[in-house]
């Protein structure tokens, strides 16, 4: 059994990533997987996962390659699964195919898979790698792997702000302010979009992905692909009407408050201001929910982040500077130590037109 990774086997499962990428608007709540067969340094047939339901990444490219899968090497993004789901094992149809060598990225976290597909492919003889770009490959289905590892969606709350940290003045005003096009590429990614009453109520936006404001040379859905994410509101006091523009549109709304008033509305008993967030965040991850995405205000935002809720925070900094009347960017609890300061670590910073765009994560200890 080779246990090693050539340059090549990177290559190649370089090239499986960016198939497993064109997955990334359609799968959810499954996760992006991306296959090549290689045999004798050539591509013989590449697939991905399109869509849950349909077959998988492995699947396709076994079937573009007939009888040539004999002998090649298997890349996969994921370990192929080993389970009966809404489609029959993959390490099966790899070891029926009589394929050499299987090399993946990473094992699948779902606990129905988690090892058991790489052990069926070495009791069949085949050699197996398993780790390479293993970080890549996590950080593309970070949402799923948060789903089957903690039971909580990856959870990206967006803040936009003046250059000064504001994100309204004192009278309200904020509409100025909206990340723009970006947003719209956040949205498509996720499944599902997070939102407070609060928001629904002052500004009645829509949280629609709409494809004519898609930022210039960005991969971007087809449009009969489109799906549009289910929205989340947070209504603990149960003020949202159905005349709301969230309701205007085809997507799902799931309401979350401590009484159901629609069949798909979420149950969350109240904690404290809000309803219980920590359990909101396990109910969707129980409808499969992978990627959350939330534009919210600074008082559902503060909560998300003071229960350490929040993985990723995108923000906005435009180049404006508000002044002391202005609102602040988020409602936190007053802190009277340094130590009690929520920390961040800043993973990417650019420019999305004119404003400043910073991923940073918080540090929970
Ligand atoms: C693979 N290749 O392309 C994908 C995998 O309901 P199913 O049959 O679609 O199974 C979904 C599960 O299979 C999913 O939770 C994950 O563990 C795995 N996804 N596995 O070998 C693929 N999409
Ligand atoms: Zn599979």
């Amino acid at each position: 059994m080779t246990d090693f990774a050539s340059a090549a086997d990177h290559k190649w499962m370089l090239h499986a990533l960016e198939l497993a990428r064109l997955g990334q608007f359609t799968t959810a709540p499954n996760p992006n997987v991306g296959c090549v067969l290689v045999k004798d340094g050539e591509l013989v047939a590449e697939g991905w996962h399109r869509c849950a339901g349909e077959p998988h990444a492995e699947v396709h490219a076994l079937q573009a390659a007939g009888g040539r899968a004999r002998g090649a090497t298997a890349y996969v993004t994921l370990e192929p699964c080993s389970h009966y789901g809404r489609t029959p094992p993959c390490a099966d149809a790899l070891i029926r195919a009589q394929v050499a060598r299987v090399v993946v990225a990473m094992e699948d976290p779902n606990p129905q898979v988690a090892g058991a597909g790489l052990a069926r492919l070495k009791a069949a003889g085949i050699d197996v790698v398993s780790g390479v770009q293993s970080a890549a490959a996590e950080r593309l289905n970070q949402g799923f792997c948060a789903r089957m590892r903690r039971q909580r969606p990856w959870l990206r709350v967006k803040l936009a702000a003046s250059l000064d940290g504001a994100t309204a003045l004192a009278n309200g005003e904020s509409q100025w302010i909206t990340g723009g096009a970006d947003v719209q590429v956040w949205r498509a990614k996720s499944h599902a979009i997070l939102t407070g009453a609060d928001t629904v109520l002052m500004d009645d936006p829509q949280l629609t992905v709409r494809l004519n404001e898609w930022p210039k040379g960005v991969c971007k859905p087809v449009p009969e692909q489109l799906r549009q994410p289910i929205k989340v509101v947070v209504d603990s006091r149960q003020r949202v009407t159905r005349q709301a523009r969230i309701y205007q549109h085809q997507a799902e709304v799931w309401r979350a408050s401590p009484s159901a008033r629609d069949a798909q509305d979420l149950v969350v008993p109240q904690c404290g201001q809000f309803i219980d967030l920590a359990l909101l965040m396990q109910q969707l991850a129980e409808r499969g929910i992978n990627e959350l995405w939330s534009e919210c205000g600074p008082r559902l935002a503060g909560a998300l982040l003071a229960q350490q809720l929040v993985d990723e925070l995108i923000i906005y900094q435009a180049p404006k500077l508000m002044g002391a009347s202005a609102r602040q960017l988020l409602q936190l609890p007053q802190f009277e130590q340094m130590d009690e300061v929520p920390e961040l670590d800043i993973r990417d910073v650019r420019y999305v037109g004119t404003d400043l765009r910073i991923i940073a994560q918080p540090r929970y200890s």
